[in-house]
């Protein structure tokens, strides 16, 4: 129908840090049980936001609804390689990449840079020309703080586990001078589901 829209999102992330459990929260399968994932696997689910209600009657806004194509990855070192395929193939509009504050912080910081440099495979293999797309792509970069259930973090003590990822963080940024960044804290198995949409929204805002 000519109101939807997609929002194509490649899922990354260390092992274990819920990728798999997210995607199933969104679905609206239950998230407890995952296994560690082997391949890539793309799932949809077609949604209305939760904001649609508050435009006009008038608006379109109102009655669109989002195709979101989320393409999950194994996080398993060995199986990275994979993720440069997973956000080429499927022509990702954007990257979610999440985090867990019990991982270890420098596992995870490989794992930033390793989606980091596979996104700009995916561009191109010839590094310059991956630079230069990478310089006029309009693309979303989310980091999601996943689990804040295991730990006893207040919003500031979150904020300050993100902040030991910044400089990775301010390379993405100067590398796509275009691209959206944004950040949430959840929970995927404790979250009501309006914390989960809200990151759907977001999406939806940066990308259109
Ligand atoms: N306590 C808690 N556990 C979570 C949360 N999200 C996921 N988990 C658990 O973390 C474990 C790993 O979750 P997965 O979703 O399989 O992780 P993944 O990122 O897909 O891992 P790979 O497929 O190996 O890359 C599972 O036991 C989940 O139940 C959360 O918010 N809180
Ligand atoms: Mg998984």
């Amino acid at each position: 129908m000519v109101l939807d829209r997609d929002i194509r999102l490649t899922i990354l992330g260390n092992t274990g840090v819920g990728k798999t459990s997210l995607i199933k929260r969104m679905k609206g399968d239950d998230p407890t049980v995952t296994e560690k994932s082997m391949e890539i696997n793309v799932e949809k689910k077609k949604i209305s936001l939760l904001s649609a209600v508050k435009h006009s009657k008038l608006s379109l806004e109102r009655y669109r609804k989002y195709n979101v194509i989320a393409v999950d990855t194994p996080g398993d070192f060995k199986l990275r390689r994979k993720w440069r395929e997973a956000m080429r193939k499927y022509k990702t509009d954007g990257m979610l990449f999440m985090l867990d504050p019990s991982q270890p912080i420098e596992t995870q910081r490989v794992a930033m840079e390793d989606s980091f440099n596979y996104f700009l495979d995916s561009l191109s293999l010839d590094p310059d020309k991956a630079d230069k797309k990478a310089r006029q792509k309009k693309t979303l970069f989310f980091f999601v703080v996943n689990k804040m259930d295991t730990i006893d973090y207040n919003l500031e003590q979150a904020n300050r586990f993100l902040s030991n990822f910044s400089m990775v963080i301010d390379d993405y940024k100067m590398t796509f001078p275009f691209a959206a960044f944004e950040q949430a804290f959840i929970s995927v198995l404790e979250s009501p589901y309006e914390e989960i949409n809200e990151i759907f929204e977001k999406c939806k805002e940066a990308l259109y």
